[in-house]
């Protein structure tokens, strides 16, 4: 592989993946990377951050930059969400729009690709329509059309499954002939700029996500004390913050259940990834509104 990455017909650049959250961004992502490199949950607002997954082969880098999913919030968390997003496209060499077929496409996603196609970016812009396993083949037409006349100057309209797979080679192979004759940016063997310790913390998040229901989730943050390798494989303390006392009991659950639950799936979550054992302690502790407090959300690495 190396004497191809210097060829000069090699591509590389950067690919904001955008959309309405929950449209399915994170996993189309890790099934390129081929790694779980963003936590992927049934719940909109998953993503906080923005994420790089790196796609490396003979021929081109693709460089995925994942982000929370646009929304309306009040919240100071969830303003800096919306920033990340916008600022991530206009970093990008191509827009990536997603949005989910087996919803209606609504006000907010026809909104959204008109703040992209309204010419202020002049970066190309393709649509992707996620979740084609859901919906009946006929269907797709009309979503097209109308998809067309919304952005009538998109490159391209592509229908994907991201959890099967479907067309997804297809999708790579028109993002690769959109991007810049160039060497790559980042080691071939790097799938993602995360450290260790930010995807231990995302793991843990994850977990809460799937756990727990209502605002909870949203009002629940992850902070790594410690990481550090030992004889054993890697030890990990992490706080798990929550925005109201009333929060605690319930994350912690009858006799502690629901956190040892957490702990050992992202236990198991986490050693697949990191490939050794982990030793995994948890606690939680409250930290009132947190997610509207600038400091701590710097603190949090969630300030934009
Ligand atoms: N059936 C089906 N479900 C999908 C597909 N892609 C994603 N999902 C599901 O959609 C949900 C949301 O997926 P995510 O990848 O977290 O969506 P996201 O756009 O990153 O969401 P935010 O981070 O909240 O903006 C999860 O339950 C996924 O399993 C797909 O192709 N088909
Ligand atoms: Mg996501």
């Amino acid at each position: 592989m190396e004497s191809d990455l210097s060829q000069s017909n090699f591509r590389c650049g950067a690919i904001a993946l955008l959309g309405r959250p929950n449209v399915g961004k994170s996993t189309l992502m890790n099934k390129i990377v081929g790694t779980k490199v963003a936590i992927v949950t049934p719940k909109p607002q998953t993503t906080r951050h923005r994420i790089l997954g790196i796609f490396t082969d003979e021929k081109c880098q693709l460089v995925f930059v994942d982000t929370p999913g646009i929304h309306k919030g009040t919240k100071q968390l969830n303003r800096n969400m919306v920033r990340i997003a916008y600022s991530a496209a206009q970093e990008a060499d191509v827009l990536a729009i997603m949005q989910d077929v087996t919803k209606p496409l609504d006000t907010g996603t026809r909104n959204l690709i008109e703040r992209f196609a309204d010419g202020s970016l002049s970066q190309p812009r393709v649509h992707i329509l996620n979740k084609v396993d859901k919906v009946n083949k006929d269907s797709l037409l009309p979503r097209l059309q109308q998809l067309q006349q919304i952005d009538p100057g998109a490159v391209a309209y592509v229908p994907v499954s991201a959890t099967k797979g479907l067309q997804v080679e297809g999708l790579v192979a028109t993002l690769t002939q959109l991007l810049p004759k160039a060497e790559p940016m980042y080691d071939p063997e790097w799938f993602t700029d995360q450290s260790q310790r930010q995807l231990a913390s995302e793991y843990v998040r994850e977990q809460v996500f799937l756990a727990m229901h209502q605002e909870i989730p949203f009002q629940t943050a992850v902070d790594i004390e410690a990481f550090y390798e030992s004889a054993s494989g890697v030890e990990i303390e992490a706080v798990i913050l929550v925005g109201h006392e009333r929060h605690k009991p319930m994350l912690i659950g009858k006799g502690g259940e629901r956190m040892k639950m957490i702990g050992t799936k992202t236990r198991l979550g986490l050693e697949e990834l990191l490939g050794c054992k982990v030793n995994l302690k948890v606690w939680v502790k409250v930290q009132t509104d947190w997610f509207d407090n600038p400091g701590q959300l710097t603190e949090l690495g969630l300030n934009g």
